[in-house]
């Protein structure tokens, strides 16, 4: 048995798993009520997708991880469905590329970006050297409104690569118009944020978090040449028709 009350052998295990942490982020003050509804969404799409990383998700995260290394300035943004999901492992992933994680919410309110960057403090940030950004809003992501369109200076605001997991369509295209590489995963490949990724990662984050970080520690001694050659010869487009094939296919267990 496990955090829930169900076998790893369940056939709905992650599933299950996943509700259960993001209940537990809405009772905690973590997750919007809105990231239930979200979740739900990516549940559906996991299920399309058989519940499992395709070779074209692991190929994106390993072209995500090449990307994250070469990165001078890396910034993993976090909001409430990612702290109440993977809060422990995007620590260990911004370890591993020597990333800052900034806390970024759609929905802001003061309360809630407090209560998440003390969630990461309790995962180790500290202790891991990861430092957590997002309480000073002070840059503006450009053509959307005020709350939405916060970030940090110091943080996203001067990042070349940005890590958007789970994120809203018109702030991974305000982004992408600031001319941030952006790694993004989303379980729905039809996205506009899956679309507009220079590498978008169509997988539930519970898997595509901790499959990053193991290739970025597999790729840690790379040599720049072997890392610019991986990100040069990752399709985007060719991973998204991956994922929206599979799912067409309806090749359900
Ligand atoms: O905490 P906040 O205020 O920043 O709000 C966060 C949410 C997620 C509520 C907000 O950004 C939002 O409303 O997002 P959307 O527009 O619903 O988009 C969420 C996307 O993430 C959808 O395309 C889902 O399919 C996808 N998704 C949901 N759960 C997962 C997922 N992708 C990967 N892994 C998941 N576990």
């Amino acid at each position: 048995m496990s955090e829930i009350d169900v076998p790893e052998s369940h056939p709905r295990y992650q599933s299950l798993l996943t509700r259960h942490r993001i209940e537990e982020g809405v009772d905690k003050g973590i997750t919007s009520r809105q990231g239930l509804i979200a979740e739900g969404r990516g549940e559906a799409f996991d299920y399309l997708l058989g519940e499992e990383t395709l070779p074209s998700a692991d190929e994106a995260a390993r072209a995500a991880a090449a990307l994250l290394h070469l990165a001078e300035r890396p910034v993993l943004s976090v909001n409430g469905n990612v702290a109440a999901l993977v809060p422990g492992e995007m620590i260990d992933l911004a370890a591993a590329v020597d990333a800052a994680i900034e806390v970024n919410l759609f929905n802001r309110t003061d309360e809630r970006m407090r209560t998440i960057a003390a969630h990461l403090r309790d995962h180790g940030a500290e202790e891991a050297g990861v430092p957590i950004k997002g309480l000073t809003a002070d840059a503006r992501l450009p053509g959307l409104d005020h709350e939405r369109s916060k970030v940090d200076a110091g943080g996203i605001g001067s990042a070349d690569v940005v890590l958007v997991p789970l994120e809203d369509g018109d702030r991974a295209e305000a982004l992408s118009v600031m001319g941030k590489s952006e790694i993004v995963i989303d379980l729905n490949p039809l996205s506009r944020s899956a679309k507009t990724a220079a590498v978008p990662i169509v997988d539930n984050i519970l898997r595509a978090v901790p499959n990053i970080t193991e290739h970025a520690q597999e790729l840690e001694s790379a040599a720049t040449d072997d890392l610019e050659a991986i990100v040069r010869s990752f399709d985007p487009e060719a991973a998204l028709d991956a994922a929206e094939g599979t799912i067409r296919s309806g090749d359900l267990e």
